[in-house]
């Protein structure tokens, strides 16, 4: 225990200002003293991000007395918690949610507003923290929020990149990245605290000695480290008085690193030292589901969890705390394989620096951690060669070999006479390389796997994991992930939440199963034509902000149709491509009457990895095709494509509660589940979707007749793959899928150059790796069917009002109680 973390004076029993005055007086002279005092500007001076610093500091304060008290009670009942160790939480903007959840929306507002100072200008201030890819970064930030909420025990554990998601930017229509510089302005929600650092090591060597009581025992001597400075976020619960920690980390160079070289009088290689510590978390990687197997990767993963743990067991624990007790007391919940190295680490502090005997130290870790997957892509799976792993955590290589050792004993005593199947599920693969499969690691050690929608899981017991789910029955379970709906319908939709607060009360906010309330209301059409008119008006808000950050100019009396994810093949933005390049060619060739579509405005928002080339060929198409279409005067402005650049939370916070269509389109079996799809559906959009990830039971909860249902389910695909894909065949009998093709094929979009998108239309006729033409014709007549319905306004309108009605299943708070109760069976701690 550091000395400088024992700075325990005598009690403190009320945090000092325990009532700030929740009064517009009492919040303007907060407010106004943070700008003249924290920035030392005076209101006539302020500038806005002045204004903005001054307000989170403001509203932060406001929280402390409850976060403060949380900590206080966590650290007495020593309740049984959940560490959600996760290498990215794609948080979003932070101000609106701290007013949301401390009940300053109304107070600040008005005392703003007394100053001459608009709260809009000052939410839009601020730079949302991007630390996360996608789903798997969002879905931590959701469950978060939901624990705090439900009055559950919660750390979350993470990085805190430099850099975060890369802000995209189009440049001739082509994806350039540049650096997400987030902390530029200034970073009010987060409290540093060097003095709390704790040291990582890495490589080194490993040796065998005598220790005292003659055991023979490894010591790891380490070659170098780093030091992990802690910055903590609060997150707060909505109106409930709780504020649980959010703890990330952040590498800097430790002083012993540097000293030595400092005295050899080499300052150039002392800094050129310092700026290798502080490149661990430097930037996040931004491939989301092909992870590259960089060291820099796994430096980051041991970094965030090897701080975590010693966070956790030297500070969080109380002094002589017996760690035979640990699972008692925590649940380490692994966000997919990336903290998966969390296993070895614990056996080593366990065995290395407790002086436990193997079994004991094995008997605690495998009842502290349980493992979430996310994919089904195998390439997505992470493995790490063991000459990497070797260099960089020795000792942490013999530990997996151990693991391994009795796991493949274990094996054979079950299976004598299958020595393929014992190498099958062996934790190291020796083909390509000799590598260490992490999810196998966390399988055997965790208590349970899950996956995160009911498709998914099953997939996963049934395809990936088959061998350990026949293996251990009892590990396999599902947890259909949620989206908390504070951030994503209360804040992102305030039309909406007017209006259902309206007609249900405002209990929907922390308990969404009363949506279900809504279903009679569809029925009424004053209800309905006023669930419209907010649609409405969301659709002119984006139309504005459109305008305003893209100058893209859409049409608010057009249905919206909006595929909204991050770029990759197997999510097919290119088979919603092929049908607005279908319905261009058709209107242009004549054969349909531009009078008879549908005025659409497509919107698509993605992106997609630096190093995936044909993604950023496709955003590049997708661009293209929008230049052109959006130009043609043949189409009477009646269909549109808007791009914005820079998809992320923020601008999902308004795209989203505007659109009428949702397009879940993936290749059945290859969306874990999807968290956009639930988004969509709780804002009043209908899907099209296929019957894959969480659309499965987004549709079993709305109904077939309010959800546009189509292409090959996961089954026929498998069978489709195994009798041989040729996607030509689908080029060769379908024409309008065969003009669509030649139409970008001839340059059509590329000024004449028939070599631009060569690459895409080749990889369509010839791989299709996910099927997109064999699905291209269903989805066409899927899109046929929603254009019929879409013109009968009351009938959509009422299907919209169902999907909400029938959404609350999505819930982020329904998530963690099924976590709760299938994994961690944390009781919620009553305030
Ligand atoms: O996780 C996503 C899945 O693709 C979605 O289907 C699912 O809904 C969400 C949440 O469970 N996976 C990711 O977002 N994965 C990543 O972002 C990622 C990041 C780094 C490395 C590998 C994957």
């Amino acid at each position: 225990r550091s000395p400088a973390t024992v700075a325990r004076v005598t009690e403190n029993p009320t945090p000092i200002a325990a009532t700030r005055e929740r009064t517009v007086d009492g919040f303007v002279r907060e407010f106004l003293r943070e700008l003249n005092f924290g920035q030392g500007v005076d209101l006539s001076r302020a500038s806005v991000n002045d204004q903005y610093l001054a307000m989170a500091r403001t509203v932060r304060h406001y929280l402390m007395v409850r976060w403060l008290e949380t900590l206080r009670r966590q650290g007495e009942l020593q309740a049984k918690s959940v560490a959600y160790l996760s290498a990215e939480f794609l948080l979003g903007r932070q101000l609106d949610n701290a007013l949301l959840a401390s009940g300053l929306e109304e107070i600040v507002e008005e005392g703003l507003s007394s100053l001459g100072i608009d709260l809009a200008t000052l939410r839009e201030a601020e730079v949302e923290p991007g630390l996360g890819n996608g789903g798997l970064g969002r879905l931590a930030a959701c469950f978060i929020d939901s624990l705090a909420t439900m009055n559950v025990p919660c750390i979350g554990y993470g990085i805190r990149y430099e850099y975060g998601i890369f802000q995209q930017t189009f440049v001739d229509g082509w994806q350039v990245e540049k650096p997400d510089d987030w902390l530029a302005l200034g970073s009010p929600w987060e409290f540093p605290h060097p003095e709390a650092a704790v040291r990582v090591s890495f490589g080194g060597t490993v040796e065998q000695y005598q220790a005292d009581d003659g055991v023979i025992r490894r010591r790891w001597t380490p070659g170098w480290s780093v030091l992990a400075v802690p910055y903590n976020y609060m997150v707060p619960g909505f109106e409930n008085g709780r504020v649980n920690t959010l703890r990330l980390w952040s590498a800097e160079a430790t002083h012993a690193f540097d000293l030595g070289i400092f005295n050899s009088g080499d300052y150039a290689e002392a800094v050129r030292a310092q700026t290798f510590a502080e490149n661990i978390t430097k930037v996040l990687y931004p491939e989301d589901s092909t992870p590259q197997g960089k060291e820099l990767r796994l430096q980051q993963q041991y970094f965030f969890v090897a701080a975590s743990l010693k966070n956790f067991i030297d500070e969080v624990l109380p002094d002589g705390y017996d760690l035979h007790n640990l699972p008692d007391r925590i649940n380490f919940q692994l966000n997919d394989t990336h903290p998966v190295i969390a296993i070895p680490e614990l056996m080593r502090i366990l065995v290395d620096e407790k002086g436990w005997d193997w079994d004991d130290a094995w008997s605690v870790t495998s009842k502290c951690f349980a493992y979430t997957c996310h994919t089904l892509l195998p390439e997505a799976l992470e493995v790490w060669p063991v000459d990497l792993l070797g260099r960089l955590l020795p000792r942490h290589l013999e530990i997996i070999y151990r693991i391994n050792d009795a796991f493949l004993a274990e094996l054979r005593e079950t299976y004598p006479d299958d020595e393929l199947r014992v190498r099958r599920m062996s934790i190291i693969a020796e083909y390509p390389v000799r590598a260490v499969r992490m999810a196998y690691l966390a399988t055997v050690a965790g208590t349970k796997v899950n996956g995160v929608a009911e498709l998914h899981s099953q997939l996963l017991r049934d395809k990936v994991l088959n061998d350990f789910s026949e293996y251990y029955p009892d590990k396999f379970t599902n947890v259909t992930n949620g989206v908390t709906p504070r951030r994503f319908v209360r804040l992102a939709n305030p039309g909406l939440s007017g209006l259902i607060t309206e007609a249900i009360g405002d209990g929907w906010i922390t308990d969404l199963d009363r949506l279900q309330g809504l279903e009679p209301l569809a029925d009424d059409s004053e209800f309905r034509r006023r669930f419209r008119e907010i649609k409405t008006a969301n659709k002119h808000r984006i139309a504005d902000v459109l305008v305003h950050r893209d100058g893209i100019v859409v049409n608010p009396d057009t249905m919206f149709d909006v595929m909204v994810k991050r770029l990759h093949e197997y999510k097919r933005q290119t088979l919603k491509l092929l049908h607005i390049v279908s319905l261009y060619e058709q209107v242009k060739s004549g054969k349909l009457d531009i009078a008879q579509v549908t005025p659409r405005t497509f919107a698509f928002g993605a992106k997609a990895a630096p190093g995936y080339l044909l993604a950023k060929q496709i955003i590049g198409l997708i661009n293209a095709v929008g230049r052109t279409i959006n130009d043609d005067p043949a189409l009477e402005g009646r269909l549109t494509v808007a791009f914005p650049a820079n998809y992320n939370v923020t601008l999902a916070e308004t795209l989203i509660p505007a659109a009428d269509l949702s397009e879940q389109i993936s290749l059945a079996g290859k969306e874990a589940s999807g968290t956009g799809n639930m988004k969509f559906t709780l804002n009043g959009a209908l899907t099209i979707g296929t019957d894959d990830g969480a659309n499965v039971e987004i549709r079993r909860l709305v109904g077939d007749d309010h959800f546009f249902l189509f292409g090959l389910t996961e089954p026929e695909v498998s069978d489709l793959v195994d009798r041989g894909y040729h996607p030509s065949a689908y080029y060769e009998t379908n024409a309008d899928l065969r003009h669509a093709l030649d139409l970008i094929a001839s340059g059509a979009f590329s000024r004449g150059d028939r070599t631009v998108f060569e690459p895409i239309v080749s990889n369509l006729l010839h791989e299709d790796r996910f099927l997109a033409l064999a699905d291209f014709q269903a989805y066409v007549d899927a899109q046929a069917r929603v254009d019929t319905f879409y013109a009968d306004t009351d009938q959509w309108t009422r299907s919209a009002v169902l999907n909400v009605a029938r959404a609350g299943f999505f819930s982020s708070d329904r998530s963690m109680r099924d976590y709760i109760e299938r994994i961690w069976h944390t009781p919620p701690v009553l305030p």
